[in-house]
């Protein structure tokens, strides 16, 4: 079932399966800004001080980060950190409802707020396809122009947590990554995770390579299993821990406690996309209860 609908004045979308589980989704930005189980659990973080006005990033959900990640410039043009397609007006396309799962599909296309920014022309789509207890979020990006053009994507999903102390993300052993924390300006400088789960006793802001399992939250009460497309080939791992969190007028003080960003993300090798060709990269979610 979709039903249009507003959260704190802003046009959003909610999309929802008979018994219970639920998304809703803002046209600013084709953000999601919550997803419930069929028990009622909230599985997305957003914040309580969010700006949602229509016209800033959303703290929370899952914001999308197109055509560039956070400040890493590609080409010469420098864009908004995180791209754009987060404070764009998204339009709703369709909506498609089958047996046990029920999806809805958003666009973008270049226009001239993002052509003064970004000379280069595309059409964007977001399709949000819920199961029970199992979401996929999947972007898909088509070159409607004449030149061929970078970018870099960024799913860039809050996870609630209950406690960001108990909680522990399982899967990335072995992998290298770049610790944005020690090494903000040295992204060649990398490191190898060991094999033990990874938890948060601080601000961690790392950028996985070539990640291929999928990847587990454990905390109590339940554990979340976290996959990618192979297009996406690299994970962000982001909480910002008490100190930088009570620098963000968005977030409540304690907000990092119950929040962990595990994006999917194409960041360390861009996509360089031909005129007429098309790209796609998922991730999908799915809770398992304990
Ligand atoms: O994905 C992690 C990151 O790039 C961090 O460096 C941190 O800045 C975060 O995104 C949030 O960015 P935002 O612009 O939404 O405050």
């Amino acid at each position: 079932m979709l039903a249009s609908t507003q959260f704190q004045g802003q046009p959003c979308i909610d999309i929802a399966l008979p018994h219970g589980d639920k998304v809703r989704i803002a046209l600013h930005g084709a953000h999601l800004l919550s997803w419930t189980t069929a028990d009622g659990a909230e599985r997305l973080y957003l914040s309580s001080q969010a700006h949602i006005d229509g016209v800033s990033p959303i703290r929370g959900g899952v914001p999308i980060c197109f055509p560039q990640f956070n400040q890493r410039m590609l080409g010469d043009t420098p864009l908004p950190k995180h791209g754009f397609a987060r404070t764009q007006a998204w339009e709703v396309v369709t909506s498609q409802e089958s047996e046990g799962r029920v999806s809805a599909q958003l666009a973008l296309r270049s226009n001239p707020a993002t052509l003064a920014i970004w000379p280069y022309e595309f059409a964007a789509a977001l399709t949000v396809e819920l199961l029970p207890e199992s979401l996929q979020i999947t972007f898909d990006v088509q070159n409607t122009g004449d030149k061929a053009w970078p970018f870099a994507l960024a799913l860039h999903t809050y996870l609630q947590v209950d406690d960001i102390a108990q909680t522990e993300l399982n899967g990335l052993g072995g992998l290298t990554y770049w610790d944005g924390v020690q090494h903000l300006s040295q992204p060649e400088v990398k490191s190898t995770q060991p094999a033990y789960g990874l938890r948060f006793t601080g601000e961690t802001d790392s950028v996985y390579e070539g990640v291929q399992a999928a990847l587990k939250v454990n905390h109590p009460g339940g554990r979340l299993e976290i996959s990618q497309s192979p297009s996406l080939k690299d994970v962000v791992v982001w909480n910002p821990g008490a100190e930088k969190c009570a620098t963000l007028d968005d977030m409540p003080t304690d907000g990092f406690r119950h929040m962990l960003c595990v994006e999917a993300a194409r960041i360390n090798e861009p996509v360089l996309l031909l005129p007429g060709k098309s790209w796609s990269g998922w991730q999908r979610l799915q809770f398992r209860s304990a």
